[in-house]
């Protein structure tokens, strides 16, 4: 059975010092060896990950990461690792052992509220303690969040399950719709997909799939297409489509083929609107007008393996840019969790749907680029910018479109 996407996840990271148990816990958690547990303190590297079913709550992510405490050069690599996690976390546990509580612990706490990620705190290694021991108290401030467990008895564990249920932020319990809510029960989508040499053998790439999922949620129906059918399909309907929905790469002949008065996106663009920030990635677009030749852009993709995506994000974007600038710019690509420090140092980043990252992981991206002052922006975006079908592709969305025609 194909797992549920990572980044439908919500997704739980544990931290804490070197040897408090963390990855004991994980295996408690998930009553399986997924995790190294070791005396000799820093054996986890990589942070890593365990997908589970965390009733009622429904499929969560746990991932366990390297001590923060690390030192030497693997260590700043394991330490780098670990910060990547804080940036998708959407929610923390802290792991310590009892008697231990210090400045440390103090800064995960203050790191995690910046961020505002909801933290449970636990007290490990209770085992090899008194219930009454004073040791096993934690500051005032915590205690509402705080469980005393043993990895090693399993003891403490339904209460932890209890405490991270209660703590997960609202927006993971009910998250935003991807095209659902543009599109009444028992209403049409029309979704067109190029099935091209590009394409995966024998399926559809996730932000399809997910999309057709979204809609049959909401009780619509979906018809999907590929460009060449396009036209025989909306002659042969007797209502027209209430939404088309197209891959961004055929956004111009679907443009030309579909009637002025249907509303029509892309693919790219409703999961900007899913997992980023909509209108902060229109505005974003507009910055290619600023663009001058030699300036640097960043080309982030959240996973690694998309051929549509690697062609799209490596040749065609950077072409089409390219061409619109009238001069060559310098295109730096970066994937997966990996994004740059030197932020400042770019005039536009444009990132791809992002469809395997969670939303936390794609909020904080945006977040921090709001920080370094550079504008972020998407890859249907900067398609339908650069085709001159902007205004169209944003028909659908009038508070992005009118935060559009503000920025003229
Ligand atoms: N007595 C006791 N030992 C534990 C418990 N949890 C972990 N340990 C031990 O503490 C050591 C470090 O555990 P590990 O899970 O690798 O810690 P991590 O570095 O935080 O991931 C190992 O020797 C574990 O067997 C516990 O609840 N009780
Ligand atoms: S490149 Fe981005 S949008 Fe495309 S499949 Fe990968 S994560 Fe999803
Ligand atoms: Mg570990």
């Amino acid at each position: 059975m194909q797992p549920t996407s990572k980044g439908m996840r919500t997704q739980i990271g544990l931290f804490g010092r070197r040897n408090v148990g963390k990855s004991s816990l994980l295996n408690a958690l998930t009553r399986q060896e997924v995790s190294i547990v070791s005396d000799v303190a820093g054996t986890t590297t990589d942070p890593v990950e365990k997908p589970m079913e965390l009733l009622p709550l429904g499929p969560v992510l746990f991932i366990d990461t390297a001590g923060v405490d690390d030192i030497g050069a693997l260590g700043a690599l394991r330490i780098a690792k670990t910060r990547q996690v804080f940036d998708r976390a959407d929610l923390a546990v802290l792991v310590t052992e009892a008697g231990t509580w210090g400045d440390f612990e103090e800064m995960l706490v203050n790191e995690l509220s910046h961020r505002g990620t909801p933290v449970v705190t636990v007290v490990n290694k209770a085992d090899l303690f008194d219930g009454d021991d004073p040791r096993l108290a934690l500051p005032e401030k915590l205690r509402s969040h705080a469980v005393v467990v043993s990895a090693a008895t399993r003891s403490g564990l339904d209460a932890l399950r209890e405490s991270l249920l209660a703590s997960v932020p609202p927006e993971c319990l009910r998250p935003p719709m991807i095209a659902g809510d543009l599109v009444g029960p028992g209403d049409l989508a029309l979704l067109v997909v190029p099935i091209d040499k590009e394409a995966p053998k024998g399926r559809l790439i996730l932000p399809q799939v997910q999309t057709i999922r979204d809609l049959l949620d909401s009780d619509a129906c979906c018809m999907v297409v590929k460009e060449r059918e396009l036209r025989a399909a909306l002659d042969r309907l007797k209502t027209p489509p209430k939404l088309v929905i197209t891959d961004s790469q055929a956004f111009l002949k679907v443009a030309a083929d579909v009637p002025g008065e249907i509303p029509l996106t892309s693919f790219s663009i409703l999961f900007s609107r899913y997992k980023g920030d909509l209108i902060r990635q229109v505005e974003g677009a507009t910055a290619i007008d600023s663009l001058k030749p030699g300036d640097k852009v960043l080309i982030a993709e959240a996973c690694s393996h998309h051929p549509i995506g690697e062609d799209i994000g490596r040749v065609k974007i950077p072409r089409w840019l390219t061409q619109y600038v009238g001069g060559s710019l310098e295109f730096v690509h970066y994937q997966g969790h990996d994004f740059p420090d030197d932020l400042p140092s770019y005039k536009l980043v444009i990132h791809c749907g992002a469809c395997t990252m969670n939303r936390r992981e794609m909020q904080t991206r945006i977040r921090r680029c709001a920080e370094a002052g550079v504008p972020v922006t998407n890859y249907g975006l900067v398609i339908a910018y650069s085709l001159g079908i902007f205004e169209r592709a944003l028909g659908p969305f009038p508070a992005a479109l009118e935060a559009y025609r503000g920025k003229q």
